[in-house]
């Protein structure tokens, strides 16, 4: 598509499944099987027996990454492209999507069981979304003869508290009552978003640096979690690097062009409130993680065109529901990865996930190019 034509019309925000392996134990107990993928015909098929009799439901997607999809397939065929915009200046926020236990933290950030990284600086094969991105952003400003800067923030959402996972301080002394004087002030920026006021902007040179402050930023995160007795299924994490780049034009002007990416690793749909019902005793509980109440409700209002988008439903962190406004409906390019479990035992949060999912396709973005 050419880019006037983008501009005009929008993009669609491009929807990705994956579905994982069975787990050990789900191959000891002989789960079985009802979700079906065929990646080449970018097809998902659940089958289910109801009452003797078999019902399939089939979905399509832009992309599906079955079991046997590799890190670097669904890395080098969905998302260097992503990368590649981000360099030529557009915003882009990645977003994974599912039940917990498929694969969501897997996905975006990976693993790295063994050693940090192979010889040569190459990653680890397990490595996720977060890594590579950080190695193609780092491999092509470093070939390229520009000057450039790049900035990452890592923070973490719970309730309705923002942790700043690369905030220098000892999470030791972190208690509960110290909680409330950490969370982060929001001011407005002036330009329709909302800035997290003291977050942790780190300026770093090289991809190896970025390495040590996520291994400093997910250290904070599991400490947090064992102070603060925290559930990590409800908590949304966001890792997002800012690139500047300074060009010269033909013509001897200097321009600068700012790219940013945003990797979201939601928290587990399960925790979506679907039904009234559910939600009613989900709010007795007093248990609502209202950002992702939002986030269902936002697909939910621009897929059906609704004239009022509830982004500010609930008075929710302003902070997320700034990125979820621009990343759903606004001027940012958009993927999302739905992840699922092949397994019988997870089959309605599964459907539930691809019927968001699809959903999620007819939601279109207008993205611009910011350059000075
Ligand atoms: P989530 O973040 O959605 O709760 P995780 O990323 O923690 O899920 O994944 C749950 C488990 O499944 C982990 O042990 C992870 O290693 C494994 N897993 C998830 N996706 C895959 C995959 N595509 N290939 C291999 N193992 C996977
Ligand atoms: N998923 C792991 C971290 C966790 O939950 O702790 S894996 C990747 C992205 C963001 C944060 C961490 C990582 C991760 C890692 C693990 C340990 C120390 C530093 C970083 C990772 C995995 C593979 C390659 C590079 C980084």
């Amino acid at each position: 598509m050419s880019l006037r034509h983008e501009k005009e019309k929008g993009v669609n925000v491009q929807v990705l499944l994956r579905c994982r392996p069975f787990s050990d134990d789900e191959l000891r107990s002989n789960a079985p099987q009802v979700v079906t993928c065929n990646d080449y015909n970018r097809e998902v098929a659940v089958s289910q027996n109801i009452a003797g009799k078999h019902i399939d439901r089939v979905f399509t997607f832009d992309k599906v990454f079955g079991p046997n999809a590799r890190q670097q397939d669904l890395y080098d065929q969905a998302i260097i492209p992503i990368v590649n915009e981000v360099l030529e200046g557009f915003n882009c926020t990645i977003f994974a999507y599912g039940q917990t236990g498929t694969g969501k933290t897997y996905t975006m950030e990976g693993e790295c069981k063994r050693s940090k990284s192979g010889p040569n600086g190459e990653l680890p094969a397990e490595a996720g979304v977060i890594p590579r991105a950080v190695k193609q952003i780092f491999d092509t400003l470093e070939s390229q003869n520009a000057e450039y800067s790049v900035k990452v923030t890592f923070l973490e959402l719970y309730n309705e508290e923002i942790t700043d996972l690369l905030a220098p301080e000892e999470l030791s002394k972190v208690s509960l009552e110290d909680k409330q004087k950490k969370q982060l002030p929001l001011m407005e920026d002036g330009k329709g978003g909302v800035l997290v006021r003291g977050l942790e902007e780190e300026i770093v040179t090289s991809a190896s640096e970025i390495f040590t402050l996520l291994e400093r930023g997910s250290a904070k995160r599991r400490t947090a979690e064992t102070l603060l007795n925290k559930q990590s299924s409800r908590s949304h994490s966001l890792f997002s690097i800012t690139i500047h780049i300074k060009e010269a034009t033909p013509e001897g002007e200097e321009l600068i062009k700012c790219g940013k990416l945003n990797l979201v690793d939601l928290a587990g749909s399960e925790n979506i409130s679907r039904s009234g019902a559910r939600e009613g005793r989900a709010r007795e509980a007093g248990e609502i993680n209202k950002s992702l109440l939002t986030l269902g409700r936002v697909i939910n209002a621009l897929v059906e065109h609704l004239g009022h988008v509830p982004y500010r439903f609930l008075c929710l962190s302003c902070f997320f529901v700034s990125l979820l406004r621009d990343s759903l409906g606004g001027r940012t390019k958009t993927c999302i990865i739905a992840t699922v479990s092949p397994a019988v035992h997870c089959l309605e949060e599964t459907l539930s996930t691809l019927d968001y999912a699809h959903r999620a396709k007819h939601i279109k973005n207008k993205p611009e190019v910011n350059q000075k």
